[in-house]
């Protein structure tokens, strides 16, 4: 088969397709096929963040390479241990091991890369790489148990896709602490089968943070001593790709090297410490989103306000606050959460509006446990990121939180003297 040209141009012109299809898309999910990358990708409409549970079909979905063709059947998980090594299927998944629900909200930690200006690579998400499903599945604690996993130590968990290539692995790393911890090998999404694109028959699921570190498809679990590096894997092909050279955060053009460790975890705690150089994209970083008004149609006012709905996260962090402007940020509310209160699943917050007729552009920011709040834009100075300021700008695009970007402007109609919509009758 005959390559098309990917020159530098080309895959400018590929991407800015990708962009009028995933941002400016009406009605519907949409799945995008970027064959210079080999991405797919589908996204929701903004309305997705007004509901808790984000349905199957309005989930995001992002990988890589095709998803593979896999008869359930035949498939095992290979698990490796300090006492050696077992498979298990799915049938003993299910059967012999214990199940639970986890809540949990997936997030692309190339959410918010198409607020990078200047433009980065890869896919340009805006803020629709975000969903939360109840996936079904066995304990890690417990799958790791089986082969004499006691404690976590220092050691890692390193899970192999079964979308690898021959010359390029897909695996990921995660501290073994947080395997142990609340992660799980699922085979359900929202009380279903796991969906092909979602990982059939069996994916892990690391609550809370980026979607990357749940890999999909999974055949493959390691304890090892350090998290992957390159030829550490007796594999051919690449191992490292995904673990050290994307999905770090650092400035254009630096070579981001590779680690065996780091002292902490937490996204922003590498970045605000200074102590890892270029951070590893692991737990997610406080965000949100509004859901109701989508600025699609203008909103009537019921009894002089309108309803402003959204959802907000923080990794396996919580959301302990969310404030919404409606004037484009001179002035801010605090908004009430309310709905269901899982550990590493978003919130739902609403204000009720005293909404003027006219333009109006909708923020809501939010701010986390630890005191991190959204800041208002994406910045190329470093700086002013670490004082807290703005979203360091980094060559991949990753894990951006600025809250200007999400919002949304409304158009607002009169309301009449019943309290009803001027236009809706
Ligand atoms: N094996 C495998 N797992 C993978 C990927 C992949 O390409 N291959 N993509 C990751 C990325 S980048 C994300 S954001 C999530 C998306 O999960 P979802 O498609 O179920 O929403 O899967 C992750 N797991
Ligand atoms: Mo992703």
């Amino acid at each position: 088969m005959d390559e098309p040209d990917r020159g530098p141009e080309r895959r400018h012109g590929s991407r800015s397709e990708e962009i009028a299809a995933i941002v400016e898309r009406k009605g519907g999910v949409v799945e995008v096929r970027d064959e210079a990358d080999r991405y797919t990708v589908v996204g929701p409409e903004r309305g997705t963040f007004a509901d808790w549970l984000t349905p199957i079909g309005e989930h995001y979905v992002c990988h890589r390479n095709l998803v593979p063709d896999i008869d359930a059947e035949e498939w095992s998980v290979s698990v490796a241990g300090p006492d050696g090594e077992a498979t298990f299927d799915v049938a003993d998944l299910r059967e012999s091991l214990p199940t639970v629900a986890v809540a949990h909200t997936m997030e692309c930690a190339g959410n918010g890369r198409g607020q990078h200006v200047p433009e980065t690579g890869s896919v340009q998400w805006g803020f629709e790489a975000a969903g939360t499903a109840f996936w079904t599945g066995t304990p890690l604690s417990s799958v790791l148990r089986e082969v004499g996993v006691e404690g976590a130590g220092d050691r890692w968990l390193t899970m192999i896709g079964g979308d690898s290539l021959e010359e390029e692995v897909f695996a990921r790393s995660v501290p073994l602490g947080k395997a142990l911890d609340d992660c799980l090998l699922a085979f359900g999404m929202n009380g279903q089968p796991l969906p092909p694109e979602h990982g059939y028959p069996v994916r892990v699921v690391v609550p809370g943070w980026y979607g990357v570190n749940s890999v999909k498809w999974v055949e493959e679990l390691r304890v090892t001593d350090a998290m992957v590096t390159e030829g550490a894997l007796d594999r051919p092909g690449s191992h490292a790709h995904w673990q050290q050279d994307t999905y770090r955060i650092h400035p254009e053009g630096a070579d981001p090297g590779e680690n065996e460790s780091v002292p902490e975890a937490d996204t922003w705690a590498q970045f605000e410490s200074g102590d890892v150089e270029h951070p590893y994209t692991f737990d997610q970083t406080v965000t949100s989103v509004i859901g109701s008004p989508d600025g699609e149609a203008p909103v009537a006012p019921r009894g002089g306000t309108v309803e402003v709905l959204g959802v907000a996260w923080a990794g396996d962090d919580a959301v302990t606050r969310v404030d919404v402007s409606t004037d484009d940020g001179e002035t801010w509310a605090e908004a009430s959460l309310f709905g269901p209160d899982y550990d590493c699943a978003w919130r739902l917050f609403r204000h009720a509006w005293d909404a003027a007729p006219g333009g109006h552009t909708l923020l809501s920011r939010a701010t986390d446990e630890r005191g991190r709040t959204q800041p208002a834009t994406i910045s190329q100075d470093w700086e002013r990121a670490r004082a807290g300021e703005a979203f360091p700008w980094n060559e991949g695009g990753y894990a951006a939180n600025a809250y200007r970007p999400n919002g949304v402007r409304v158009t607002v109609e009169r309301e009449d003297g019943d309290g009803r919509s001027a236009e809706a009758d």
